[in-house]
């Protein structure tokens, strides 16, 4: 069973779960990881929304020198980049470590969103947690379906002022256990990440375990 209206928004979906030469596709799984970075394909205003047309992470941040990393997703709006190595998402501040090479997304602000299909395989009753980084602190939401599912969570800063390196303190890592926890019914479905307050968070995957 659906809930009420959800077929009706999924009906005029037009985004599609993501999919390139690396990565086969389909709805992610859940329980499991939803990756940030593999939000949908479908383009701007559909897929997701973001405040600057280009992805300040793949082909600026990272040179556009044909590797896979690099070079992701860069003709579409919501800002990427990956882990890496070298004292950079590998540090000692992190509170949690990050696997490395990993994609994630990041110049988030307030009212960008992205949207994720999902495939849920048993219903049930999910905590929710967010591997991230945040140098400030902020808010994000939760929708499936297009209703709101989970609103205004609260994100703790991962600032530390033992870190003299500035630049780092968007790359300190943390999971935010039991970010919420979410009833979730049987089937395909669309979830939608917001930010809603501060932003400047990298968020790299939500994890939903079945309680
Ligand atoms: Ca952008
Ligand atoms: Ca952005």
């Amino acid at each position: 069973m659906l809930i009420q209206g959800a077929i009706d928004v999924r009906a005029n979906y037009e985004g599609k779960p993501y999919r390139d030469a690396k990565h086969v596709g389909g709805p992610q799984l859940i329980p499991g990881k939803v990756m940030c970075a593999y939000y949908d394909l479908g383009g701007e205003g559909i897929a997701y929304h973001d405040a600057t047309a280009i992805n300040q992470g793949s082909g600026r941040l990272n040179p556009a020198d044909g590797t896979y990393l690099n070079e992701f997703r860069l003709h579409e709006g919501v800002d990427t980049s990956y882990t890496k190595p070298g004292g950079i998402d590998d540090s000692a501040y992190n509170l949690v470590q990050p696997e490395i090479g990993m994609p994630y997304v990041g110049w988030t602000e307030p009212g960008e969103w992205m949207n994720y299909t999902v495939e849920v395989a048993r219903a049930g009753i999910y905590l929710v947690h967010l591997l991230y980084a945040s140098n400030r602190g902020g808010a994000v939401s939760l929708s499936v379906d297009g209703e709101a599912a989970a609103e205004l969570l609260e994100i703790a800063s991962t600032y530390d002022a033992e870190d003299e390196v500035e630049w780092r303190q968007w790359h300190h890592w943390n999971k935010a256990e039991r970010l919420t926890v979410l009833h979730l019914e049987k089937g395909v479905q669309v979830l939608t990440l917001r930010t809603v307050l501060e932003g400047q968070m990298n968020y790299a995957y939500l994890e939903f375990e079945l309680l």
